[in-house]
């Protein structure tokens, strides 16, 4: 059974390898234009700074050089149920400078479109077991959001040699550019 789990809560992960799942429904009637949304992985050091370029995973950087993280691919229009993009995390393969990564959810090509965060729905970040595809964990974006292009789903972290996950839902008027600018 997976734990649901509320905005600011926090669960040890309990497998060595899982798999990110993100999801999304946009209302494109509402701009007139198809949406994109990506998910993004920044992978961090203990000093919340990237710990090298090639650790900022997206759709057109998909692996981080140890092999640990891998985005499976860039999905255009979010639609139908299920998951609309994932990112595979191997425990046993990740550099050992790492220490957080940071989900993050962007629509792309926000400010030409005129599109944001409120014109999306059904967002969801969970975490499956990848060898027994068990559901470990589950958050559901409930906030409202409304001006906000970018926002931080969740994030996985070391403590103790445990890695745990915190549901943040954290919104911002932005992009990837932000982002990377904070955790450069
Ligand atoms: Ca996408
Ligand atoms: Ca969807």
């Amino acid at each position: 059974m997976a734990i649901n789990l509320q905005k600011g809560q926090r669960e040890t992960i309990n497998a060595p390898k899982f798999v990110v799942g993100l999801g999304w429904d946009a209302n494109s009637s509402s701009t007139g234009t198809a949406f994109d949304l990506d998910a993004s992985v920044f992978v961090m050091n203990e000093n919340k700074k990237l710990v090298a370029d090639e650790f900022f995973v997206f759709y057109n950087n998909a692996k981080t050089p140890d092999g640990a993280i891998e985005h499976t691919g860039d999905n255009l229009t979010g639609a139908g149920d299920g998951d609309d993009e994932q990112i595979r995390i191997d425990l046993s393969k990740i550099d050992s400078r790492v220490n957080e990564l940071c989900v993050v959810v962007t629509i792309h090509d926000a400010d030409n479109r005129r599109q944001n965060f409120g014109q999306v729905r059904n967002s969801f970040i969970r975490i499956f077991d990848a060898d027994t595809r068990t559901e470990l964990l589950k958050y559901e974006l409930e906030e409202d959001f409304s001006i906000e292009t970018a926002v931080e789903f969740g994030r996985i972290y070391k403590r103790n040699n445990e890695w745990k996950f915190e549901a943040v839902g954290a919104g911002m008027k932005g992009g990837l550019q932000d982002y990377l600018n904070k955790y450069n």
